[in-house]
């Protein structure tokens, strides 16, 4: 009898332990996507019903910022927050907390505190959201330096000798607060302008030499995205590649009707993809009427899939 009821929990346990390792291997052959690479998107308020039919990865869109949590000073709201890591975890899809220090989005109380206050509660912020997240698997460190840097930057550093040394800083607790998890740093207009990617380079490079980052987010938004040419993709990607940090392109959008909107996913989605240095790219909201910018979905809202979504599956399980 004992026997048997041990050989039934050996069993029990066996197969729990299939179940979990079959979650976990299988993480990036989900959604659209077969292999290695994931193919993510945001959650906004609540989850789609149709995300894991596409999606392999999440960011919340909104509710990860410092203003959403800590709109009023000390009283925390993870709610939203909680549901999309809820989600990422019980499915086995890597999450990225999106974002730590950033200049938009800021609690608005934060601007007008002395530099020891502000200091004090951006690290505050930090740490909470360490303990409430420890298993993030990224983090957006410090979003968009080169175009939004922080009110209270001089409260954490400044430009400092290094001319980053507030970035610099921001990394430093991040490592603390989140030692799971791969740190990143986020930005914009980078896969069209060389020179600025050469700025991104430095602060890379800055953080890079330090132990500091573990990879590089760009955000490929569709005021780049739909002019850029291959070429100049190219020639920014292999410039970030260069630093040997794998690159994340984290918030990716393309607009233009459905035949204009098709054409751009052929020609420069695979560029992002097939670069051997690109882990994974993470879209920037898919259904209409749900994205930040009109004409970027790809799934229309009586659920019909535009043309690109139906070429982006062809060509992801090819
Ligand atoms: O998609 C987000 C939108 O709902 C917010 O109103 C906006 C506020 O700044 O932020 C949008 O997301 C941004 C992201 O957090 C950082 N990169 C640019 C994105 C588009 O503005």
């Amino acid at each position: 009898m004992l026997r048997l009821k041990v050989g039934k929990l050996v069993s029990s346990l066996a197969l729990a332990g299939v179940l979990l390792s079959s979650v976990l291997v299988n993480q990036a052959d989900a959604g659209l996507v077969n292999g290695s690479k994931f193919l993510g998107n945001v959650i906004a308020g609540s989850v789609p019903a149709s995300y894991g039919t596409y999606w392999n990865q999440v960011t919340p869109e909104n509710s990860t910022k410092w203003g959403s949590v800590e709109g009023s000073r000390n009283n925390m709201n993870w709610s939203q927050a909680d549901t999309a890591y809820n989600y990422a975890r019980s499915n086995g899809f890597p999450f990225k907390f999106h974002t730590l220090v950033w200049g938009s989005q800021e609690p608005g109380w934060v601007s007008g505190l002395s530099a020891a206050d502000q200091k004090a509660e951006v690290t505050q912020w930090i740490k909470a959201a360490g303990q409430r997240y420890p298993n993030a698997a990224f983090v957006d460190v410090v979003n968009e330096p080169l175009h939004a840097k922080p009110s209270f930057r001089n409260a954490i550093g400044g430009d400092g000798s290094t001319g980053w040394d507030w970035v610099i800083w921001s990394f430093q607790q991040a490592r603390q607060a989140f030692p799971n998890s791969k740190l990143l740093i986020n930005e914009y207009g980078i896969i069209s302008d060389p020179s600025l990617t050469d700025q991104y380079v430095n602060i890379i490079n800055q953080l890079k030499s330090r132990g500091l980052i573990d990879g590089i987010g760009i955000q490929c938004h569709q005021f780049n995205m739909d002019t850029v040419s291959v070429n100049t993709m190219n020639t920014v990607l292999n410039k970030l590649a260069a630093t040997g940090l794998p690159i994340y392109v984290s918030e990716l959008d393309i607009t233009g009707d459905d035949n204009t909107q098709l054409a751009r996913y052929k020609e420069k989605f695979p560029v992002l993809w097939q670069h051997p240095s690109v882990k994974g790219v993470t879209l920037w909201g898919y259904i209409q009427g749900q994205t930040w910018k009109a004409n970027t979905h790809l799934l229309n809202s009586n659920g019909t899939e535009r043309p690109a979504l139906q070429w982006l599956r062809q060509y992801l399980r090819s």
